[in-house]
């Protein structure tokens, strides 16, 4: 089935030109993947198409990846939210046994079909935006067991919603009460998971919370090289709240990205340059927690450091479900221009995961693509709390809203 939707204002996303911009435009979708992309007026004049739709002028943007999420966990931290409104930090409230493990056991005690729903609804809200590929980490379940449902309600989302889902286990996000003081033990347990993991299918990258409240480095480069060993690609949750040299420690084993960010140093910089990973800034998390240092973006920027930006949805440091709310934050708190910040959330959101073939609308890409009610993407980073997302395809179909 070949359809050509014609008359578009296709920001693409292409780096030949700002906003890889054409001003009247076609895209010629045949089956899952574009086909053809480029100005109306270099149309073949001899194609043929089982369909035509004209697009009467509206705007086109690929698809939006949001490539950092914990979206599958039980209950809320709405009460935590109240503690830290009276004085409690986030770090006080983690060692003291809140945080991370209060969702930990929220997480185990719910079903698999609640788990389920409740991430379906989630996905949806994010999939209102016009966000077509998403990744999810697990991390909650903090067990063999319970990482591995989790990563299969991970997996289902993406088979029963219209939606691309990646998985990330993310089992070193914090040290569960069985291994209470054992930090090393348990590392060594997480890594033996890995491989029953990767045989079911389950998991497409290894992430490590690395910080003084989480993993060493150490610790942290014995998971990667676990990874490694599997052929599994790393992240790493790096540098968020303290410098620990994980940004480095991450670039040594070839991340897709390292995250957060806001206390990354030169060194890290220049690491991440040679091994091309991705820096995912995540606003969310900035303004939840009320950070004040910020990620260092025009040294990212001067050392030709991809950005890409994420929701980093989870129950305690960034509970918002609107990626085009993270458009205005990465430019109102970090100074990205809208241009940076919608690569952000689509080229260098795909990049983040190893996934080159969407992202930008382009011959061979996936097609993945938005119809929004504005006349220029930046309308998108200027606004907020508003959404003009109008029509969404995923894989050549259009998705019901
Ligand atoms: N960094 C974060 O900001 C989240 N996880 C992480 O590694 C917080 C997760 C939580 O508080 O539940
Ligand atoms: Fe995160």
């Amino acid at each position: 089935m070949r359809t050509l939707y014609r008359h578009a204002r296709l920001a693409t996303m292409d780096d030949t030109l700002p906003w890889g911009w054409i001003d009247d435009g076609a895209l010629l979708v045949d089956g899952q993947h574009l086909a053809w992309v480029g100005p109306e007026m270099q149309l073949d004049p001899g194609l043929q198409v089982d369909a035509e739709q004209s697009l009467q002028g509206a705007l086109v943007t690929p698809g939006l990846v949001d490539c950092h999420t914990h979206l599958v966990y039980g209950g809320d931290r709405a009460a935590e939210f109240e503690l830290r409104l009276r004085g409690a930090s986030y770090e006080q409230i983690a060692l003291a046994g809140g945080g991370i493990r209060s969702t930990l056991a929220a997480t185990r005690h719910a079903s698999d079909q609640a788990l389920f729903a409740s991430a379906a609804a989630r996905a949806r809200c994010l999939m209102a935006e016009g966000v077509t590929t998403i990744e999810i980490k697990s991390g909650y379940g903090l067990s063999e067991a319970h990482e591995a449902r989790c990563l299969a309600v991970a997996r289902r989302l993406g088979a029963e919603l219209p939606l691309n889902v990646r998985t990330t286990s993310l089992a070193a996000h914090a040290v569960p009460p069985e291994f209470e003081g054992r930090a090393d033990d348990y590392v060594d347990t997480l890594i033996e998971w890995l491989p029953g993991q990767v045989g079911a299918g389950l998991v497409d990258a290894v992430d490590v919370f690395c910080d003084h409240i989480a993993f060493s480095p150490a610790q942290t480069e014995r998971v990667f090289r676990a990874a490694h060993h599997l052929g599994l690609p790393v992240k790493l949750h790096a540098e968020q709240l303290s410098d620990q040299g994980g940004a480095a420690l991450a670039a040594r084993y070839g991340a897709l990205s390292c995250d957060h960010l806001e206390h990354l140093s030169a060194d890290g910089i220049a690491a991440m340059r040679q091994a091309g990973s991705v820096a995912v800034l995540l606003p969310g998390a900035y303004y939840f927690l009320r950070e004040t240092r910020l990620p260092p973006v025009q040294a990212l920027r001067e050392g030709g450091v991809p950005i890409a930006i994420a929701t980093d949805h989870n129950p305690g440091s960034s509970p918002t479900l609107s990626l085009l709310l993270m458009l205005n934050m990465a430019c109102t708190l970090f100074r990205l221009t809208p241009e940076e910040a919608w690569r952000g959330v689509t080229v260098n959101g795909a990049r983040a995961l190893g996934l080159a073939d969407r992202g930008v609308l382009r011959s061979g890409a996936r097609a993945d693509f938005v119809v929004w009610d504005a006349e220029h993407p930046r309308e998108m980073a200027y606004r907020f709390g508003h959404n003009p997302c109008r029509r969404v395809f995923a894989g050549g179909v259009e998705t019901v809203r």
